[in-house]
């Protein structure tokens, strides 16, 4: 069977072209992608061994009033085209707290200087703005897939690495605060924070489904087993274990028979392929992904068909196409697939595809072969990819029903004057320089501050963060 891109998609689904671009009606629900707004100290420390862009571009200096405006026009460009489109905060930091816990003491100011004397990376660590990226925040599985018929979240525990571990409490805050109603939403607590149990949210997870309100197919990726025997990369940690996506199954309530959990190669992985969104991407009944994603790629695709049923269909990009290194480079697959009225996608791809010849080729010919990819949409998003940060990691999709989108809480859902007061917000509080040394300024904890009060008004939001409690 014929699943290279060059060939005909793996599947039924080729609908022929000529739709039109609106998004499709939803009358059953829709994926409503939440971004995560780059917070104003998004800078480049160099913190996630095996995301290669991140290493490269450690010590470099950022631009966060720019990675935030680069967000903004993103999930501008979609809410015209008729997608809903959520927002999540940014986090507070520095995190003090977190520094106390590390010994640190005296006054805020006090606890922000001695950490940059003393202990700068512990300070770098607490001053990341990677909650941005929310794809990691949690797993989120639909009402249609529940056992009790809510919509449930697993907060990730991102416990391989102390800057993103450091998200997790005001993440559930926040969620518990939009996902309030409890008559539709469930926000667990996140799994125990060890490595056994290491989890990375939806990055790793993804729901096929032919519509919101129907049983769907939740597929687990994960990196490696925490017990037993099994294959696992030796240069990059594999940050998702197959025992915290189970974990995560069961307190949802999904039905085993519809649950599918595949392992990553682990030789992807020690290539920079941190999580399963680098290399694969999702929605509806479609899959586009890289031949090198899984350990076994028939086996996976054969029980992807199985479980999903006939309208599965899926682009297989193999490595004569575009070698792996490229699909990382360029994040090809992290990208987001948007539904069109038309049954076919939009790809909302980053700027670097457009720019790398292959890649460039390789989306041109999938437009004009009729494929599942109808359209490709760029976007300019160089603050957050020096990162390792691409559309989808940006943003965590949630499936809501009508009445459970209508139960969504605070200001979070892009509208113009949203858009307008977040721009503005934006070119008022944050910088466009930072340099990682600039991370020992105590006067960024009080600027910090200061946007997000403001913030969780403009987003009619309870208090979340800790300098709100005191
Ligand atoms: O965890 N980068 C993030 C990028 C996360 C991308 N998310 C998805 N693929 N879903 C990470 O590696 C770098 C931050 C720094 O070094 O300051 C960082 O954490």
């Amino acid at each position: 069977m014929a699943v290279s891109a060059e060939g005909p998609p793996r599947g039924a689904n080729s609908a022929p072209s000529g739709g039109s671009e609106v998004a499709k009606p939803q009358a059953s629900g829709r994926h409503v992608p939440f971004d995560g707004l780059p917070g104003p100290t998004h800078n480049y420390s160099g913190l996630a061994h095996g995301n290669l862009a991140a290493e490269r571009n450690a010590q470099q200096v950022s631009n966060p009033r720019e990675a935030a405006l680069q967000g903004l026009a993103k999930m501008r460009a979609l809410a015209a085209r008729g997608y809903a489109q959520g927002v999540l905060p940014p986090q507070e930091r520095p995190d003090v707290r977190a520094l106390r816990r590390l010994g640190f003491a005296g006054s805020d100011h006090d606890v922000v200087v001695h950490a940059g004397r003393d202990a700068p990376e512990l300070l770098a660590a607490c001053c990341s703005a990677a909650a941005m990226w929310v794809a990691n925040a949690a797993t989120v599985s639909a009402s249609a897939d529940c056992a009790d018929g809510r919509v449930h979240f697993t907060p990730a525990n991102l416990a391989t690495y102390f800057h993103r571990a450091i998200e997790t409490p005001t993440t559930t805050r926040v969620l518990r605060a939009i996902f309030a109603d409890d008559a539709h939403f469930v926000v667990h607590d996140p799994l125990p924070a060890a490595p056994q149990l290491a989890d990375e949210g939806a990055a790793n997870h993804t729901r096929f489904a032919t519509a919101v309100d129907v049983p769907g197919v939740e597929w687990f990726v994960y990196g490696r087993r925490a017990f037993g025997p099994g294959v696992a990369p030796t240069r990059f940690p594999a940050r998702q274990t197959r025992e915290a996506s189970e974990a995560i199954a069961r307190q949802h309530g999904l039905d085993a028979a519809r649950t599918l959990f595949t392992q990553q190669r682990p030789d992807a992985i020690d290539a920079g392929v941190f999580h399963n969104d680098v290399i694969a991407v999702g929605e509806g009944t479609f899959l586009f992904c890289h031949e090198r994603a899984f350990v076994d790629e028939t086996a996976t695709l054969d029980a992807l068909e199985a479980l999903v049923g006939p309208a599965f269909s899926a682009i297989v990009v193999r490595e004569d196409e575009l070698p792996l290194a490229d699909a990382v480079a360029t994040y090809l697959f992290n990208s987001q697939l948007l539904p069109r009225a038309d049954g076919r996608f939009l790809l909302v791809a980053p700027a670097e595809c457009a720019a790398h010849p292959a890649t460039a080729q390789l989306l041109d010919r999938l437009v004009a072969s009729g494929s599942p990819i109808a359209e490709v949409l760029t976007f300019d998003l160089r603050q957050s990819m020096r990162n390792g940060g691409g559309p989808a990691c940006l943003r965590l999709r949630v499936p809501l029903t009508v009445p459970e989108e209508a139960a969504i809480r605070g200001n979070v859902v892009l509208d113009d004057a949203l858009d307008a007061a977040l721009d503005d917000w934006i070119r008022r509080h944050y910088r466009d320089r930072l340099a990682p040394a600039d991370l020992r300024d105590p006067a960024l904890l009080d600027e910090t501050r200061r946007a997000l009060d403001e913030l969780t008004q403009l987003l009619r939001l309870p208090s979340v963060y800790p300098f709100q409690a005191a």
